[in-house]
């Protein structure tokens, strides 16, 4: 096994572009107050591009490993090996799973899902969690398909998929009960941690939603 499921349980995605503070500064707070997994993911117009940006994931690795958090990169699956992350996660259109796997071996292994079709396939590829969403309507990721809310995550765990899984797209504190209650493992925020004027405290009322299966 890979990864726990008790390490889904809070797990902040974020990049540069996604915090008005400095991401290291949003990283540690946002880990004291009890994030359990992080996704490097620096993405769009605004993003971070070459040396810069793998000094930045550099970085953030570094935070993650003095806390034991593992470190887990957006589609790059060549920066993930260069860095020796812990894990990759991958959508629809990000390449060939399979190949994925290949190529990172027993590294953690994450899937964007948004359909039970789309649920089944990520566990026939090899998976060791998946991202369902949208949840809830968000402007942090353009390109998002229907949101459909938790009742998706029901849909899975009623077909019979046991899966790691978590709930992501626009997700706030006051969410995390519907998320949790679904059937998901846990919640993937960024925009309610990275833009919050005190991510630890964020963090801290996410985290205390947690405990409820
Ligand atoms: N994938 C589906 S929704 C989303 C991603 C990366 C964005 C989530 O961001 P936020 O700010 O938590 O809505
Ligand atoms: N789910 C997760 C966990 N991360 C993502 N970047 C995504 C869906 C799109
Ligand atoms: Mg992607």
């Amino acid at each position: 096994m890979r990864i726990k499921r008790e390490q889904l349980q809070l797990y902040l995605v974020m990049g540069s572009q996604n915090s008005f503070d400095e991401p290291a500064h949003v990283l540690k707070a946002a880990i004291e107050g009890g994030v359990t997994l992080f996704q490097f993911r620096e993405k769009g117009e605004h993003a971070k591009k070459g040396a810069e940006r793998k000094q930045l994931a550099r970085q953030l690795q570094v935070i993650c490993k003095q806390h034991g958090v593992p470190f887990i990169v957006n589609d790059d699956v060549e920066l993930a090996i260069e860095l020796d992350a812990d894990g990759v996660h991958i959508g629809q259109d990000d390449g060939n799973p399979e190949e994925v796997r290949k190529n990172i071996g027993d590294k953690i292994l994450g899937i964007s899902t948004h359909s039970v079709e789309e649920a089944k396939a990520a566990v026939a590829q090899g998976a060791d969690y998946i991202g369902v969403g949208p949840m809830y309507h968000t402007v942090t990721k353009a390109d998002i398909e229907e949101v459909r809310g938790p009742i998706v995550i029901q849909e899975i765990r009623a077909a019979g998929i046991s899966l790691p899984l978590v709930g992501i797209g626009g997700i706030t504190s006051e969410r995390i009960t519907a998320i949790i209650e679904a059937g998901a493992d846990g919640v993937a925020l960024i925009s309610a941690i990275s833009k919050s004027e005190n991510p630890k405290l964020v963090a801290e009322a996410c985290a205390g939603k947690m405990f409820l299966r």
